[in-house]
């Protein structure tokens, strides 16, 4: 692909983040129509439908024959990822925080050519925190480089997880125990809400690992970010495999280094099996 080509894509792509981020800049303080999707831990506005309309429009009159892989538009069966460039968008990640006005939410959209990311942008307009990442070209908040934390042992480590799958009936159990496992483990865990912008804060270096994985999380939640993730130094791991994630299966461990990811990986597993030897 011609260098030209990738220019026109981000700076394209940086124009419709900012624009779908005054939409969000505008709402998070106002009133909305709340929806579920799948739960109580699930919940749409009628924002993250504006924003999605707003990016999509944009890059269809741009890239006419480009394909589009986005929360509010594509269906519960995710399409096959092709070698045409596809966008792939979360109008707001984030939306509990959102419909709260926590602050930690965010406009999403990444690249994929060839099924690889080559761009990816994470904008969080509240706190004007704008990640970016090009594939080879580093990873950077507002324009300056950023790189992962130094932590070397899950004991001294910040990891993130997600703790509204104690909500999910058959998520229950396994959900309690892979926490508390990680509590012991690390030096503190934080639950944020918000896939995306974690995955960043592993880039930014304050934040050590994440894990995320369960109904509702999907390829928009994470494809972006893990191309900010691994020019920031930091690695992504399928749950299951411990390899390099598959960004249409989104089961992800993220870590500033593969120690820490092998570690997260190895407890999940453990804390599963305890929850699977009670089960029988
Ligand atoms: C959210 C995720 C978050 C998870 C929420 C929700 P959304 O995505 O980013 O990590 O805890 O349940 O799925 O729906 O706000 O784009």
């Amino acid at each position: 692909m011609a260098r030209y080509a990738e220019d026109v894509y981000y700076e394209t792509a940086i124009k419709l983040t900012r624009e779908a981020a005054q939409i969000l800049r505008d709402s998070i303080n106002g009133f909305k129509h709340i929806k579920e999707k799948l739960g109580d831990w699930d919940l749409v506005t009628e924002y993250d439908r504006q924003i999605e309309d707003t990016i999509i429009g944009g890059l269809k009159r741009a890239f006419s024959n480009h394909r589009f892989i986005a929360e509010e538009s594509t269906g519960k069966d995710l399409p096959e990822l092709t070698d045409v460039p596809t966008w792939i968008i979360d109008p707001i990640d984030g939306t509990t925080n959102f419909i709260h006005g926590f602050p930690h939410t965010c406009v999403v959209i990444g690249l994929a050519v060839k099924k690889e990311m080559i761009l990816g942008i994470v904008y969080n307009p509240i706190l004007e925190q704008l990640f970016t990442a090009r594939k080879g070209r580093g990873a950077f908040l507002n324009g300056k480089p950023i790189q992962v934390s130094k932590i070397q042992e899950l004991s001294k480590a910040l990891v993130c997880m997600e703790s509204g799958f104690i909500k999910v009936d058959n998520l229950r159990e396994k959900t309690v125990e892979r926490i508390q496992t990680i509590v012991k483990a690390a030096q503190g865990i934080r639950t944020l809400g918000v896939a995306a912008l974690t995955l960043c804060y592993i880039a930014l270096g304050i934040v050590e690992a994440y894990y995320i994985e369960g109904p509702g999380i999907s390829t928009w939640d994470i494809a972006a970010a893990s191309l900010i993730i691994s020019e920031a130094g930091g690695v992504v791991v399928d749950r299951i495999t411990g390899e390099p994630i598959d960004i249409m299966k989104p089961r992800v461990v993220a870590a500033c280094n593969e120690g820490i990811a092998r570690d997260v990986v190895r407890l999940i597993r453990e804390a599963d099996h305890r929850v699977d030897m009670r089960i029988k």
